[in-house]
Order: structure tokens, then C-alpha cells, then sequence
């Protein structure tokens, strides 16, 4: 029977272009699982769009000089774009800007508010003197109060993600100047999150989650408290009967699910149709998010959507997956430890990464991407057992049967045999796929193609192919290796769409095999004598010397000097010997820089403003090729303050800043807790 099944991939934040590590937590198990469904015969409505509001928006349009619209316009295109070249099946990628997500966002406000979930507050909240404003969230930065992690964001820790109030940090300083925050009282509504503390215990004792999600949401679930759910901005929800304050991000985004399926029903000119499956008890709702979203998704909006008048649905799962890493660190587009998407795409397939991905999806522990692992999934799995079984039968069987599928006759106990065991790895693709299983998925696939090529082997159809006596045999083997191709291409399916679809056609079958069925595939032979058209090959093969390149690129701006030592021949000769006196005049300060931006027609120069403690100063810096502008905002470094000023593309700079050079490669030294102004000698 067809079940209703709403399915959500978290909505990135439009703040910057998503890579492969955000793909392998909230997206591809999101999308393999949406296919997976669809060819099981349910109403599928797979939903995802990008979540524009919030410091993180405004915090990062700050500081790249644009307005926030024109910032999430830029990143909503750019993350749109990737998920279609990824071949993401997304039956709508809405946004949190588009005009019905207020009202639905204020509808949710005001049933909470007339239930009396809602309270004014005044409390102490961070307020920095230096910028003369109230600070929130990522705006703030600090040392986690569980972790101990010293840069924790303002609302939630990177490190271990808990999720708290800016309140709770140690050491609270402003993420743009690194000035320390002081307490102030402000009035702000609190969502009284306590007041679900039962309802959400029962609720969630009923799941049947994974442990880590369980676990983490009931150690929310016992501390629960009141949250402000405004912010003091211009930017987000507006909040009823409060001109001044918007709605905080995480109170507005999850709603960005209910919007979406609304915007979804009117562009498809049912305008009702969302409520079928967001009021409808018999719907099934899953929520794909990274293990930094449990709170919100296992606790926070769980409560929001039990202080509804609508009868919403609340989450029947929550696949949190951890994180994927790239060689063994965090992507990180700033230090350059990423991979260029561009090149990527001219010379690797949407599928490769995809299967490259779900073959090492971060179910239970943090996985990672690495370009061997990379070249050994396309090479010895696609290529050497998938690409290479469907080659080699459709090859021979245009050869000896005239490109059609041939008659089964009588089968012998290996035949058998081999029908019973495809029987199982389809059924274990089938369990896999079912219970957000996207490794063993993935696995179970290439067993069924390794069985394929086991037993074509021992058939040895090229020797029966000799002796006319063997005709019938010959032509059973090429039918029933044929049958392993047509359950390859279905098990194949979610994971490598484009790959599944070019087999589909190669066995001569006509239409989408997505919008096929698995049970009908799965337990219907193909007609013999059905025609096969002309093989393909499915994978290039990825060579030794293209991963070499990709891995000497890996990191290239980052200053990675300590970790191979110099040669003497490269090491400059020493200066010749001054005395102290020579030295003393130098007068070395500890400067942070409150503000950096790219001097115009110059690659190299950066124009820094630098806070001495007691003045503050321009500064050209040579250091554009190895530092991103955002990244040295907050930063301390050493200024050679009493340096003539000197003007530099038409810039005066006041001073110099010391970095350690090697190649072409800069490095500032660390100052970590001295304050600005602090002499260094
Ligand atoms: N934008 C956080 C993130 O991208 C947030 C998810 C919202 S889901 C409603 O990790
Ligand atoms: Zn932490």
C-alpha cells in the first residue's frame, strides 16, 4: 500500500557554496532515501531551500560588503546550482525569503503566544561598547560551556554541538573585533520550551532512533528551559506587535519545511496540497540533518509543532549522520582544503562522487573523503566490478545472441543457486535503503556485481560458446546474467542515477527506470528476446597521475611549512650581526585588526585596519595570497609600530606587519592572550 512519506534534507544557510562534506551528512542519504521510496510506489514530497535568515546570513554579507538580500540571492543560486549538477531529486528547493514564509512563520508565533507559551522577558543579554550594540549568536564567540572548545559560536559549539545561550559562554568576546562583551539587560520573548518537557519525553521514548540521537535530544530534554526567540535585527521574520525585533533563525527555519511544502502545493496550483502531508496522521516525516541539528530537529521545533492548533506532524525520524571530513581535516574553502568544484565536474561524474560518497557515508562515526579512496571506489568498484560485469555480458551477448535477450531453458543447481543469492542481495539492498542503511546499500551493490562476475567466470560462456551442443546452456547463463544487470541498475538507482538510467537503456527497456518499481523490477523477468541496444561504457577509468594532482593542490594556500623541512639549499643567509643597541629602536606592538578588505588591482595587498590598544592604524600587507580577508578579522598580529608611514597604491601605511615566509607561502606568528598595545621585544 502507498504511504504518504514527506522527507527533509536541512536547509543550508545561503552564506557561502556548499562542498562534498555538507553533501555526505543532510543531502545524499536525503536523496538516495527520496528514490528509494519513489520506486517502492509512495507519495514522495522530498523538500529542501535555503535558510536565509540570521546572523550567520548577515554576519557574512557584512563582511564580504553586500546587503544581506544580495548575499543570500548570490548563495541561493550558487547551492541551488550544485544540488542540480549533483542530480538531486528534490521535488521543490524553496527559500526562506520568499513572502509565504512570514505568515506561516507568524501563524506559528501567535497559536504559541495565545496558548500562553510565550513570555516577555527582560534578562541580561551581551552588549559590546566598542560597537555600541547588543551582540547574538554568531556575532559572539566564546568558550564552550560543555566542551571547554575556546571559539564556540554564540548559540551553538562547533566542536561538540550543544546548543545554548550566548549567556552561557566563558569569556564572551565580539566575533568581529574580539572585544570583550559585557551583560545588559533587553526585553526579548522567551518560548517556554520547559513547558514540553513531559510531552516530549513520552514522545521520543516511543522512537526508535539511533542511540546518538536519543541520547542527545534527552539531555536536552531534561534541561529544558526558556529561549528568547527574538533577536534585535532588521533582518528575518518580523515578530507581531514588535516592530524592532525579528524572529531568531532557528525559531523561523524549521517552519521553512511547512512553507516549502506551501510553496511547492501553489506553484503546482493546489494550494491544499501541503496539508495533505503535513496535517495527515498517516504520513510519514523524516528529517535528514547532520548530528550539529539534533536539538532542533528531536526537540526544539518537535515542541513548537505540539504548541499548534493544526494537527502538524511531528517527526517519525531524525537520520542524524556525523561529519565527512577531507583527508582527515574539515573542508575549509579559506585555507584552501577543498576541491575545486568546477574542475571536479569537467573530469568526474555527478555519479562517482555520489558513489564515492554513499560508500563512506558518516552513518555512525565521522568518515572522510580522501582522492584514493576516491580513485579506488570509480576504479576497482564502478568501473572494475559494476562498469566491467555489464560491459563484458552485453558485449558477448551482442556477439552471440544478435543483441537480443536469449530464452532461459533448464537451469542447473549453480543457475539456481545464483538466482537465490541475487534473490538476497536484492532483498538486503532493499532492508538497507528502507532503514537509511546508505553503506551497506552501497556494498550489497557491488556484491551483487561481483556475484555476476563469479559466476559468468565459472559459466566460462566463452568455452560453451565454441560447441553448438552447448546452445541452450550458453543462452541460460547470458539470460540470467542479464537478470543481475536489470537488479544492478535498480539496486544501482538511488546512489548513481545517471549510471542506472544508461544500463536501463542498454538492456532495451524504455522509460525512466525511476519511475519504475522495485517490486515489479525486482520479480519480473525481462521478455526474452527483448532487443538490447549497443553497450556503453558507464566509468572512465581515474589514473595515478590526476590524483597526484589533486592531492598536491590540496591545501596549497595553506602555510604547511612545519610539516616538510626546508632544505638548506632554499634557507636564506643570515643577516650580518647587530648589537642589542641596534635592535632597541625597533618598536614591536601586538595589533588587532578590526577590518580587512582586498586593495583593488592587486592580487597580493591587503588594506588592514589595526587596533593598537591605544590608536589604531592602516596598514598595507603583502599577505592576499596566503590569508583571506575574513579569515584575519579578530586576529592579533605584529606591528612594526614606529615604521615611517609609506603610501602603497595610493594607501598610507602606517606601520608593517611581521609574517614568516617560505616559497610563496606567508605565515603570521600567534598571539593568543596578550592584549593589543602589548609591547613585543
Ligand atoms: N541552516 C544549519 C545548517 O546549515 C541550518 C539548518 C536549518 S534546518 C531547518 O547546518
Ligand atoms: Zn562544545
Amino acid at each position: 500500500m502507498s504511504q504518504r512519506i514527506l522527507i527533509t534534507s536541512a536547509l543550508p544557510y545561503a552564506n557561502g557554496p556548499l562542498h562534498f562534506g555538507h553533501i555526505a551528512g543532510a543531502y545524499l542519504p536525503g536523496d538516495c532515501y527520496a528514490r528509494f521510496q519513489r520506486l517502492m510506489g509512495n507519495d514522495v514530497l522530498y523538500l529542501c531551500g535555503s535558510d536565509e535568515h540570521g546572523v550567520a546570513i548577515t554576519l557574512s554579507a557584512e563582511m564580504a560588503k553586500r546587503t544581506p538580500k544580495e548575499h543570500v540571492d548570490l548563495f541561493h543560486s550558487i547551492n541551488e546550482a550544485f544540488f542540480k549538477q549533483l542530480e538531486f531529486s528534490f521535488d521543490h528547493y524553496s527559500r526562506t525569503t520568499w513572502p509565504g514564509h512570514v505568515p506561516t512563520t507568524q501563524e506559528f508565533f501567535l497559536d504559541l503566544q495565545k496558548k500562553g507559551f510565550i513570555e516577555e522577558r527582560t534578562e541580561n543579554h551581551l552588549y559590546s561598547e566598542s560597537e555600541n550594540r547588543f551582540l547574538a549568536d554568531r556575532y559572539v564567540v566564546g568558550t564552550c560551556p560543555k566542551c571547554g572548545y575556546e571559539e564556540a559560536r554564540g548559540d551553538e559549539c562547533q566542536r561538540c554541538a550543544a546548543s545554548y545561550e550566548a549567556t552561557d559562554l566563558k569569556n564572551p568576546r565580539s566575533k568581529l573585533t574580539g572585544s570583550p562583551l559585557v551583560l545588559r539587560p533587553s526585553k526579548h520573548l522567551y518560548l517556554r520550551f520547559d513547558r514540553f518537557k513531559e510531552q516530549l519525553t513520552d514522545w521520543i521514548r516511543q522512537k526508535n532512533w539511533k542511540e546518538n540521537v536519543v541520547n542527545f535530544a534527552m539531555r536536552y530534554i531534561d534541561d529544558l528551559k526558556p529561549r528568547a526567540i527574538t533577536r534585535d535585527s532588521t533582518w528575518g521574520v518580523p515578530v507581531p506587535g514588535y516592530p524592532d525585533k525579528v524572529f531568531y533563525v532557528w525559531f523561523d527555519a524549521p517552519i521553512g519545511y511547512v512553507s516549502a511544502a506551501k510553496e511547492w502545493a501553489q506553484k503546482n496550483h493546489q494550494p491544499d496540497r501541503w496539508k495533505d502531508y503535513w496535517l495527515d496522521p498517516k504520513t510519514k516525516l523524516v528529517h535528514f540533518i547532520g548530528k550539529d541539528n539534533i536539538p532542533f530537529h528531536a526537540v526544539f521545533f518537535p515542541a513548537m509543532l505540539m504548541g499548534q492548533d493544526l494537527p502538524y506532524k511531528l517527526p517519525d525520524e531524525v537520520p542524524a549522520n556525523e561529519f565527512y571530513l577531507l583527508e582527515g581535516r574539515q573542508f575549509s574553502k579559506s585555507e584552501g582544503w577543498t576541491i575545486d568544484l568546477e574542475t571536479f565536474f569537467t573530469r568526474y561524474t555527478a555519479d562517482q562522487i555520489r558513489y564515492a560518497i554513499a560508500a563512506n557515508a558518516p552513518e555512525t562515526s565521522d568518515s572522510e573523503f580522501s582522492w584514493k579512496d576516491f580513485q579506488n571506489r570509480c576504479n576497482a568498484e564502478l568501473l572494475g566490478k559494476l562498469g566491467n560485469f555489464v560491459n563484458r555480458v552485453l558485449v558477448f551477448t551482442a556477439q552471440q545472441a544478435n543483441s537480443h535477450i536469449p530464452a532461459r531453458h533448464e537451469l542447473q543447481e549453480v543457475d539456481q543457486q545464483f538466482l537465490h543469492q541475487m534473490k538476497l542481495l536484492v532483498d538486503s539492498a532493499e532492508q538497507s535503503y528502507a532503514h537509511f542503511k546508505l553503506r551497506k546499500a552501497s556494498q550489497t551493490l557491488m556484491e551483487l556485481a561481483q556475484l555476476g562476475n563469479v559466476y559468468f567466470d565459472a559459466k566460462k560462456p566463452w568455452q560453451l560458446a565454441k560447441n553448438p551442443a552447448h546452445r541452450h546452456e550458453l543462452e541460460t547463463v547470458l539470460s540470467l546474467c542479464i537478470e543481475c544487470i536489470k537488479n544492478l541498475a535498480l539496486v544501482a538507482s538511488p546512489i548513481i542515477p545517471a549510471s542506472a538510467q544508461k544500463i536501463w537503456k542498454m538492456l532495451g527497456c524504455s522509460g525512466e527506470l525511476a519511475k519504475g518499481s522495485w517490486q515489479k523490477i525486482a520479480h519480473e523477468t525481462l521478455p526474452a528476446n527483448q532487443k538490447l541496444n549497443p553497450p556503453e561504457i558507464l566509468f572512465r577509468k581515474v589514473e595515478d597521475a590526476e590524483i597526484e594532482e589533486q592531492i598536491a593542490l590540496l591545501g596549497k594556500k595553506m602555510a604547511k611549512t612545519q610539516e616538510k623541512p626546508m632544505s638548506t639549499a632554499t634557507y636564506e643567509p643570515l643577516k650580518s650581526t647587530i648589537t642589542y643597541e641596534q635592535f632597541q629602536p625597533l618598536d614591536l606592538r601586538v595589533g588587532q585588526v578590526l577590518e580587512a578588505v582586498k586593495v583593488p588591482k592587486s592580487k597580493k595587498l591587503l588594506k588592514l585596519l589595526i587596533d593598537l590598544g591605544f590608536e589604531k592604524r592602516t596598514v598595507v600587507s603583502g599577505i592576499a595570497l596566503s590569508y583571506e580577508p575574513e579569515q584575519l578579522i579578530g586576529r592579533k598580529v605584529v606591528l612594526i609600530a614606529n615604521l615611517a608611514p609609506a603610501t602603497i597604491m595610493g594607501i598610507e601605511s602606517q606601520g608593517m606587519i611581521l609574517a614568516a615566509g617560505h616559497e610563496n607561502l606567508l605565515e603570521l606568528p600567534q598571539i593568543q592572550n596578550l592584549p593589543p598595545g602589548s609591547v613585543v621585544a
